[in-house]
């Protein structure tokens, strides 16, 4: 399927962040390999004046998602630590918007939606089409691809810019945000 961004839409790259990519802390297979397409979106965004969010993980130490909480995640995207940056390779404009989410103490949000305020931002840009790739397909991208559908913003998933953290949750996310009425896009036409 081809698209063209316009006026109304917005770019939303989740997570692509160091601790996520090989030699990260919760390393994605060829999660790295999300970067040159999702580059290939910014700079097509930014060429039509679409604007372009970038959400990042970013939990205190010690956060409640942790295993040494009780929690199914190794610790990652620790704030301010280096695991925590987007990735050196991720062409993030200067007018990027950033979400930070995964910040509470007593529940993770996988979501970008997830009480960040998000969705009125969204609307009171005028926005109502959104194009989401990132990492990770079966935990981020996934909550907040099915979140924002919810809000009724009409989604593309960029297909080729998203990797799941495994390949049967990938399989039952796309299952999920096909149910869902999320489209899907290649990268064929940026
Ligand atoms: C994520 C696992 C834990 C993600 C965040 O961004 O998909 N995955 N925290
Ligand atoms: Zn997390």
């Amino acid at each position: 399927m081809t698209q063209t961004l316009q006026s109304g839409d917005a770019l939303i790259i989740v997570d692509v962040q160091n601790d996520f990519c090989p030699g990260g802390a919760l390393p994605i297979e060829n999660g790295d390999t999300v970067i040159p397409v999702l580059n290939k979106w910014i700079a097509a965004a930014v060429a039509a004046g679409v604007p372009v969010f970038a959400s990042r993980d970013w939990h205190p130490a010690g956060h409640v998602s942790f295993a040494e909480n009780g929690g199914p995640w190794p610790p990652h995207c620790i704030q301010d630590s280096e695991g925590a940056r987007f990735h050196p390779d991720l062409a993030v404009p200067d007018t990027a918007v950033i979400v930070t989410k995964g910040v509470r103490f007593d529940q993770d949000q996988n979501s970008a939606f997830d009480e960040t305020g998000l969705a009125v931002k969204l609307r009171s840009d005028g926005i109502n089409r959104l194009f989401i790739g990132g990492l990770a397909e079966d935990v981020c991208v996934l909550a907040t691809a099915l979140e924002a559908a919810q809000e009724g913003f009409e989604i593309f998933l960029i297909a080729d810019g998203v990797r799941p953290v495994d390949s049967v949750g990938g399989d039952s996310a796309r299952l999920q945000m096909k149910n869902a009425g999320i489209q899907f896009v290649g990268t064929g036409s940026v």
